[in-house]
């Protein structure tokens, strides 16, 4: 999203859960059009769902391919023990998106660590201590998490763990 944008609908961008994933997944759409007119093969992931794994019981998802993980290993940013991807200029207020293609592209370096050695303020402030500094307890962050406004629409009630970090908006 063009940093302007993000800056005035912030509030909304963090609420949101129904408008924001189509945005993304229209970004990644664009770029496998633009590689298939080069000559490649690419197709565009959900950047939520459908999922490829749902554990009814323990409420527990996974996607079809981890966006974090991949965004680590092609040098976007490193990973906060809030488990969130922190990009050095956008902090963690970055969606991911991903493409798969049989393109050989080469990758950036790995991104230096970004997460502050002996902070801990993600973990105290979650209200659900869902999170252990390496992964988040699914259903204790969800059933807190998502939820209906007064006028029935989905929205996130939670992002404590995304916004205490004092590298949300990166390095700046
Ligand atoms: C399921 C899901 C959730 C779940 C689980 C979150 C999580 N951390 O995995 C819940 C409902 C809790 C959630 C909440 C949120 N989410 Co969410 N979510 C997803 C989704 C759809 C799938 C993630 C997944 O598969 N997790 C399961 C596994 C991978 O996670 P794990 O068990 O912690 O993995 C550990 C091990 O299994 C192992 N591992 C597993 N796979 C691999 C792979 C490799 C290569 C390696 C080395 C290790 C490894 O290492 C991990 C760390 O110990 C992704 C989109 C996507 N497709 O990636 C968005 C995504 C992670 N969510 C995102 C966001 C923004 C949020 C929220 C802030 C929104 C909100 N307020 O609700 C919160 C943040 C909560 C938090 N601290 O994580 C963004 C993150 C952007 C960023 N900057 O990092 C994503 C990438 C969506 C997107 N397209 O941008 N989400
Ligand atoms: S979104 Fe809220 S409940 Fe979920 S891990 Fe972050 S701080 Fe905890
Ligand atoms: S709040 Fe602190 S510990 Fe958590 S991700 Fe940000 S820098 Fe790392």
């Amino acid at each position: 999203m063009p940093i302007h944008h993000f800056q005035k609908f912030k509030k909304s961008f963090l609420k949101d859960r129904t408008s924001i994933y189509p945005y993304d997944d229209r970004i990644s759409y664009l770029g496998a059009l633009a590689i298939e007119k080069i000559g490649g093969k690419a197709v565009p992931l959900p950047s939520d769902v459908p999922y490829e794994f749902w554990d009814a019981e323990r409420l527990e998802g996974r996607g079809i391919l981890s966006m974090r993980h991949a965004a680590l290993l092609s040098g976007i940013g490193s990973m906060g023990k809030n488990t969130l991807v922190i990009n050095a200029k956008f902090g963690n207020m970055i969606n991911i998106g991903a493409i798969l293609t049989n393109l050989e592209l080469p990758s950036d370096p790995l991104a230096e660590d970004l997460c502050i050695k002996n902070c801990r303020l993600c973990l105290d402030n979650c209200p659900q201590q869902d999170l252990d500094g390496h992964t988040v307890d699914q259903k204790l962050c969800r059933t807190y998490t998502y939820t209906t406004n007064a006028r029935g629409f989905s929205i996130c009630q939670c992002n404590r763990c995304r916004i205490v970090c004092p590298r949300a908006n990166g390095l700046n």
